[in-house]
C-alpha cells in the first residue's frame, strides 16, 4: 500500500549555497515526528522544498534530487509564499487559532493566494496518487485540499490532521471564510486533532456553520461519513530516552557540565513565536531572581530560541522585545562569575540538543496556547533515570497527557515563579516518581503508534464508505 503524505514542508529543505544547493532536515514538531516514523506502508511525500525560485534548470535539479527520497517538491512563488504563507497560513489562521484574536489579519488576497496555492498541491497530489493509495493531509496551512482532492477521487482514502489547537466556535465564527475551510476539511474520510477539546470545537463549528448534525464523532454526507476524533501525538520515545548512551552525546554532556555544571539549569526550547509564551516566561524568571536572591549566581536560564517566520512583522517585533528583555535581565543581574540567561538564536544538533535536556534540572514550557508541544515530551524522555522537574503549561495539549508535571498558568507570572522555586526545592525521590509515571505515559503512546493508529482508523472508515457508496 502507498501512503501520500502532504505537508506544507517537506522534510528536507534546500538552501542555496553559491550555485549549488544544500538539503538539511527541516526543523519543527511536524517534520520531526512524522519524519522518524517506522511504517509497513510505501512513503510518499508532497510539500515545498522552502525555497524560491523561477529557474527551471534549479528547479529540475531539486526535483530529481528530492525524488530519490520519495519527495516531491511543489514550488511556489515569491508572492504565494507571502500571501499563502505568511499571509493566511501564519497572519490569519495561526493567530486564530491560537486565540490571538487582534493579530488576525483579514485580507481578500491572502484568501485568494490560499486557495490558489491548496489547488497547486492538489495538482501535484493528482499527477502522482492512484485511486488505491492513502493520502494524509497535514495541517492548517492545507485545510481545503481534502475536498479538492475528493472531485479527482471520490473513492480515495483521505485523512488529515490538524497540528495546533482548533479555537472555539464563538472564535471561529470571525474567519470570514469559516464555511469554505470546513467545507474544505469535510472532504476528507477521518480529522484527527491532539485533544478532544480541539475535535469538540470543530465539530460544534461544523454543526453551527453548516448545519450538519454531528453525533458520535461522526456526521453523514450524501454518500460517505466523516469521523472526527483525537490521536495525540508523541515522540520516537526510545530516540530520546536511549540517546544518552550514544558516545556523541555523552561527548556533548561532558563538555556542558565541563562549561554549565556549576549552575541549576533551567532549560527552555522554542520555537521563535508568540503562542510559545516566551515574553511571559522571561517576566517569570525576572521575578523569580528580584525575589530571590539566594538563587544569584546558583541558577541560570538557556534559552533555545529556533529562528521562524522572522520575515512576519509580530514575529520580527517579538524578537526584538525578547532580545530588550533578555539584555535588561542580564545587564541588571548578571556578574563577573555568572550569567542568568544563556540566550541562543539558532538550533542546535540533535546531539546536542538531548545533551541539554539531560542535563538540565527544570524544563520551563509555558506556551500560552499550544496543539501538543513535543519538546515537554523529549524532555521526560531523555531524563532516563536521572532526576528533573517539568514545569508544564496547562495551555499545552500534552498537559493532558501529563498532570505529573508542575502545571502552571503561563499568563501568571507569579506563578512561574512559584513553580521554578518549588521545583528547585523538589525532592529527588518525588522528581523521579513523577517522571517515571510520565515515561510510562510517553512510551506508549509513541509516534509510530501515532500514525498507526490514525491509518487504522482511517482505513475503518474507508471501508464503511465502500460500503456505503455501493449502496
Ligand atoms: C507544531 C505545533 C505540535 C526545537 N529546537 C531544536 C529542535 N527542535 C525540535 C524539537 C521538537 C520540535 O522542534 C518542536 O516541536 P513542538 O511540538 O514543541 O512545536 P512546533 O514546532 O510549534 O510544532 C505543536 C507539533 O506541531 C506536532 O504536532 O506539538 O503544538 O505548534 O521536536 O525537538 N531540534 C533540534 N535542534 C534544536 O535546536 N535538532
Amino acid at each position: 500500500m502507498r501512503l501520500f503524505i502532504i505537508s506544507n514542508r517537506l522534510p528536507l529543505k534546500a538552501q542555496r549555497v553559491g550555485k549549488e544547493f544544500r538539503f538539511s532536515r527541516s526543523e519543527g514538531g511536524l517534520a520531526t515526528g512524522l519524519d522518524s516514523l517506522e511504517m509497513s506502508v510505501e512513503k510518499y511525500w508532497i510539500g515545498w522544498p522552502g525555497l524560491y525560485t523561477e529557474n527551471e534548470g534549479e528547479k529540475e535539479n531539486i526535483r530529481l534530487y528530492l525524488e530519490k527520497f520519495h519527495f516531491f517538491p511543489v514550488f511556489l512563488s515569491s508572492r504565494q509564499i507571502h500571501d499563502y504563507y505568511e499571509g493566511y497560513s501564519n497572519s490569519t489562521v495561526w493567530p486564530l487559532c491560537h486565540y490571538f484574536f487582534s493579530y488576525v489579519q483579514y485580507d481578500r488576497s491572502f484568501w485568494q493566494a490560499y486557495r490558489e496555492v491548496n489547488q497547486l498541491f492538489c495538482e501535484v497530489a493528482v499527477s502522482l496518487i492512484r485511486a488505491d493509495d492513502m493520502v494524509w493531509v497535514q495541517d492548517y496551512q492545507l485545510m481545503l485540499l481534502p475536498a479538492m482532492l475528493r472531485t479527482y477521487f471520490p473513492a480515495v482514502s483521505i485523512g488529515y490532521f490538524h497540528h495546533i489547537p482548533f479555537p472555539s466556535y464563538e472564535l471561529f465564527r470571525v474567519l470570514p471564510e469559516k464555511a469554505d475551510v470546513l467545507k474544505g476539511l469535510l472532504g476528507a474520510d477521518l480529522i484527527a486533532f491532539h485533544t478532544h477539546d480541539y475535535m469538540r470545537h470543530f465539530s460544534i463549528a461544523v454543526q453551527r456553520v453548516c448545519h450538519l448534525n454531528f453525533r458520535f464523532g461522526e456526521v453523514r454526507l450524501l454518500n460517505r461519513i466523516v469521523h472526527a476524533d483525537a490521536f495525540p501525538m508523541g515522540i520516537n520515545y526510545r530516540l530520546y530516552y536511549d540517546s544518552i548512551l550514544r558516545p556523541e552525546v555523552e561527548r556533548a554532556l561532558y563538555q556542558l557540565s565541563q562549561n554549565l555544571g556549576r549552575y541549576k539549569l533551567i532549560l527552555t526550547v522554542d520555537r521563535l513565536d508568540y503562542s510559545k509564551g516566551i515574553l511571559h516566561r522571561l517576566k517569570g524568571f525576572e521575578l523569580f531572581l528580584e525575589k530571590h536572591p539566594e538563587y544569584w549566581e546558583k541558577v541560570s536560564l538557556v534559552m533555545i530560541i529556533v529562528p521562524s517566520r522572522d520575515q512576519v512583522k509580530k514575529y520580527a517585533d517579538l524578537k526584538m522585545k525578547m532580545e530588550e528583555m533578555i539584555g535588561t535581565i542580564n545587564g541588571e543581574y548578571a556578574t563577573l562569575n555568572w550569567t542568568p540567561i544563556h540566550y541562543f538564536y539558532h538550533g542546535f544538533p540533535f546531539e546536542e540538543l538531548v545533551a541539554l535536556y539531560h542535563l538540565a534540572d527544570i524544563a520551563l514550557v509555558t506556551p500560552l496556547r499550544d496543539g501538543m508541544n513535543l519538546v515537554a515530551k523529549e524532555y521526560v524522555a531523555a531524563k532516563r533515570e536521572r532526576p528533573g522537574i517539568l514545569i508544564l503549561s496547562e495551555m499545552a495539549g500534552a498537559a493532558i497527557e501529563l498532570p505529573e508535571a508542575l502545571l502552571i498558568n503561563p499568563n501568571d507570572i507569579n506563578e512561574i515563579e512559584r513553580a521554578i522555586c518549588k521545583a528547585l526545592q523538589m525532592p529527588k525521590q518525588e522528581q523521579l516518581k513523577k517522571l517515571r509515571r510520565m515515561q510510562q505515559v510517553i512510551s506508549r503512546q509513541t509516534v509510530n503508534k501515532w500514525a498507526a493508529d490514525f491509518v487504522a482508523g482511517l482505513q475503518n472508515i474507508r471501508r464503511r464508505n465502500d460500503v456505503l457508496g455501493r449502496k
